[in-house]
């Protein structure tokens, strides 16, 4: 065994230019053992005696295009930008390049998307360089259909090397809209980057396309299809994370609240990618009516809607939960499922306060956390709600930047369990992704928990009461993000270049209207795992009253810049709990408009969305 794995090694390190024969004839892909180690498994040999027939494998010359940078989340552009010739594949060959090959040659990897215009080309493509470039075997969605997190759920559980995720998530989708890509590795998590700068580096250069000479798989029957060394497995898309899911909540819990006849739930799907996972999950495990989910086919171009669950885009969910007679809980997911916004009767839930809750009752309420979390963490922007959790219940805590990459690191040291963004962001250890049927689960066990016992006819407790009571307990951090979406890159930049210069020229106890400054910087990080470090995160205004002021510009649009403001206040006396965000932040929303000259450097008035 020794001597065929030394062998397999030899051959991996000098691939053939153009024709990919069988690595071995002694060797099948069902003997190859990944082992479980992260970031990237080492393959473990065993000889066999099944022939191959061979692969070809064809190189397709190509010139780099400009501009392949990965943001906050995998490369989004508009879609037309994706169909030119090669963008790509001059990508996808990029990352290829990028890794070590014993990281992927004769390896597994998983590919699925949310259903948007463009996945189906976009899976072929993906497909056969793949194949091309010497990978053993792709698990794929059945239709191409895979939420961020079941991706993220399928990697880890089929010990995959890696997965591609074909969305740009909450981005509108279409011929005119956006498409996107996102890598995640072999502990299912969005590849830090230190990987994405490398295939940026190499999308600089690439020349040559390693294709196998594959006709298109089809992707909407479940089954396995061999070619010579390379295989495709077409999945169910839900399973996997449905079995997941059945680990980490007590399903009957939920089952006896939506069984109630005094509660009524509803799920907005967007059509978008948890259309595939709600009625299997909602309605035939758990019992819910049908009639609970709205918008739940998925559709290309989401129904011509923005598949981003906000008070803004989210508009019908948001009329019925505001509306007479509204359901008891509402909640909604993104354009690859991994966000989610939570509503109770005309009450909205905002994500930093439902991370919090989130965390606080997830001992007694969620089986998975039974012996309660490890640890907490937010990304900065966050309000500090779930700061306030984790100093009462004495649990380590970490603040990292925005993007949900950071907490992985920690997550697989052992140091985390249930983290979130207020970007409609919530998940935890279960898998390295956000996840937005996780949290409704989360929200529907918390709810079920606190009205076990409760018999028809006496009042439940509801979303709010619970919001009321967290709020009680441990204060309440108001919070509102204030986006300015489309506006002229240059002058975003500019607004930011002077912004950094007041910190510079800022100290502590300067007077901004009538708070006083604690402290203003440019957020930097330091992963505590691996030491890598993040600059230039976020652009922090913190006063004494702990109120803060935060500037960022978005790295997940695709076209001109977004401006993000975050407004933040703690109020710990309970008698002002009540007050409307919009109204208790007025005037610190007021001082961060002032301070940034936004409309003078902008031009605009009012955001496109608030939060
Ligand atoms: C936004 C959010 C961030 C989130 C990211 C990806 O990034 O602010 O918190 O992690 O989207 O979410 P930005 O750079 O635009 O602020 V998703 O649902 O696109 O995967
Ligand atoms: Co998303």
């Amino acid at each position: 065994m020794a001597s065929v794995a030394l062998r397999l090694n030899s051959l991996l390190q000098s691939p053939p230019q153009h024709v990919i024969s069988s690595r071995s004839p002694l060797l099948t892909r069902d003997h190859l053992l990944l082992s479980r180690r992260a970031p990237f498994p080492r393959l473990i040999v065993r000889a066999s005696s099944s022939a191959f027939p061979t692969l070809k494998v064809e190189s397709i010359p190509t010139k780099p295009y400009e501009g392949q940078k990965t943001g906050t989340s995998g490369l989004r552009k508009k879609v037309k930008v994706f169909q030119q010739e090669n963008y790509l594949a001059n990508w996808i060959q990029s990352l290829f390049n990028s890794l070590p090959p014993e990281d992927y040659k004769g390896g597994l990897l998983v590919l699925g998307g949310d259903g948007r215009f463009f996945n189906k080309e976009a899976a072929e493509i993906i497909i056969k360089i793949a194949a091309g470039n010497g990978v053993g075997k792709i698990l794929v969605g059945r239709d191409g259909i895979l939420s961020t997190p079941a991706v993220s759920a399928v990697i880890r559980k089929r010990k995959a090397n890696g997965g591609f995720i074909m969305s740009a998530s909450h981005n509108p989708g279409g011929p005119d809209y956006d498409w996107g890509i996102k890598f995640n590795y072999s502990s299912g998590q969005p590849a830090p980057e230190s990987i994405t700068d490398q295939i940026y580096g190499n999308t600089l250069s690439i020349s040559e396309i390693k294709m196998a000479d594959i006709p298109d798989v089809d992707l909407s029957s479940l089954g396995t299809k061999d070619y010579g060394s390379f295989t495709v497995e077409v999945v169910d898309p839900v399973s996997d994370y449905l079995e997941l899911m059945e680990t980490v909540f007590d399903f009957q819990l939920i089952k006896d609240l939506l069984s109630r006849p005094d509660f009524r739930f509803i799920f907005d799907a967007m059509h978008a990618v948890t259309g595939a996972y709600a009625k299997p999950i909602f309605v035939d495990q758990l019992g819910a009516n049908p009639s609970c989910i709205m918008n739940g086919v998925p559709l290309e171009d989401f129904g011509h809607g923005h598949p981003d669950p906000n008070l803004t885009y989210a508009k019908e969910l948001v009329q019925i939960m505001y509306g007479s007679n509204a359901p008891d809980l509402g909640a909604a997911s993104d354009g690859d499922g991994d966000r989610n916004m939570i509503l109770g009767k005309g009450f909205f839930i905002t994500p930093s306060d439902s991370v919090a809750i989130i965390a606080a009752n997830a001992q007694a309420a969620i089986p998975y956390f039974k012996s309660g979390p490890k640890g907490l963490a937010r990304s900065m922007p966050t309000s500090g709600a779930l700061d306030q959790v984790a100093s009462k219940l004495q649990l380590p805590f970490f603040e990292v930047p925005t993007g949900w990459k950071f907490f992985g690191n920690l997550m697989d040291d052992g140091k985390l369990s249930i983290c979130g963004e207020e970007s409609f962001g919530t998940g935890s250890d279960h898998i390295r992704e956000k996840d937005g049927i996780w949290a409704v689960l989360a929200w529907l066990s918390i709810i079920g928990e606190k009205n076990k016992g409760r018999k028809v006819g006496e009042k439940l407790v509801s979303v709010e009461d619970v919001a009321m009571e967290h709020w009680s307990t441990f204060g309440r951090n108001f919070f509102s993000r204030y986006d300015y979406e489309e506006c002229d890159s240059s002058k975003a930049n500019q607004m930011i270049e002077y912004l950094r210069d007041l910190i510079s020229r800022s100290k502590p106890g300067d007077a901004y209207g009538n708070y006083t400054l604690k402290f203003a910087d440019d957020f930097a990080y330091t992963d505590p795992v691996d030491g890598s470090v993040a600059t230039k995160q976020g652009l922090r205004f913190v006063f004494a009253d702990g109120s803060r002021i935060i500037y960022r510009l978005s790295g997940t649009g695709s076209a001109g810049a977004t401006i993000r403001m975050y407004i933040e206040q703690f109020e710990p006396n309970a008698s002002k709990h009540k007050v409307d965000a919009q109204v208790a932040l007025k005037p610190l929303i007021e001082l961060a408009l002032s301070i940034s000259k936004l409309e003078q450097f902008t031009g605009r008035q009012k955001p496109t969305v608030i939060t």
